[in-house]
């Protein structure tokens, strides 16, 4: 739940450089199926936390960047548009952020059996994507958000996870923490480095794929 530990690469070395403030692209694939990022039928929303790289994932350390669901204009959840984009997602890093080493844990759900409780049919139930990447966060920040655990943010019945897709009138709350905003005055207007985490993205990008795999065949 944390950073699909099942594939985690206890060698991976490669931090990504990224300024405050600024703006990535994760890229999200599923093998064999060219550039969509997850089954159509998959929908919902999608989700970015991070977390300082020593706390290894454990703790009350996971702070919320990021929350996107449906799109009333585009008449489209967040999953189907990152489809749409070709699997890009953008994730903007909180400009006062203290800098260091952080895991970017970023997250589809998918609703589509999401109406009746895993549990009580354990066939259904909400679905989480989900993958880290190890950053190295610059710039002149001194804020340090409140964490909460992972996993602890979801409940099997609990707001934006037991949902009904299918009900125009449901209004769509968030599940997890509350999201982290960026304070005022302390941008550090850096530029965003170049491009050089691509190589590391790809590989992180196919064993996810592996296990995504196996969990819709299951
Ligand atoms: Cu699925």
């Amino acid at each position: 739940m944390v950073c699909r530990t099942e594939n985690m690469d206890p060698s991976a070395t490669d931090i990504c450089p990224v300024a405050a403030g600024s703006t990535i692209k994760v890229l999200w694939g599923e093998s064999g199926k060219g550039t969509r990022a997850i089954s159509p039928s998959h929908w919902g929303p999608c989700l970015a936390y991070m977390s300082p790289m020593e706390a290894n994932g454990k703790g009350n350390v996971w702070f919320k960047i990021a929350e996107e669901g449906y799109d009333e204009s585009a008449k489209k959840w967040c999953t189907q548009k990152l489809n749409d984009n070709k699997g890009y997602m953008d994730v903007t890093i909180p400009a006062d952020l203290k800098p260091g080493n952080y895991l970017l844990r970023t997250e589809l759900i998918s609703l589509h059996e999401a109406d009746r409780e895993f549990g009580a049919d354990p066939s259904a139930g909400a679905q989480y994507y989900q993958n880290c990447i190890q950053l190295k966060v610059t710039g002149t920040g001194t804020a340090v958000p409140t964490g909460f655990a992972i996993p602890g943010i979801y409940k099997k019945d609990g707001p934006g996870i037991l949902f009904d897709l299918l009900d125009t009138k449901a209004k769509y709350v968030f599940p997890g923490p509350p999201l982290y905003k960026s304070g005022s005055g302390s941008s550090t207007g850096a530029t965003p480095p170049t491009k050089i985490c691509t190589k590391r993205q790809t590989r992180k990008k196919r064993s996810r794929n592996a296990a995504k795999k196996r969990r819709d065949e299951m």
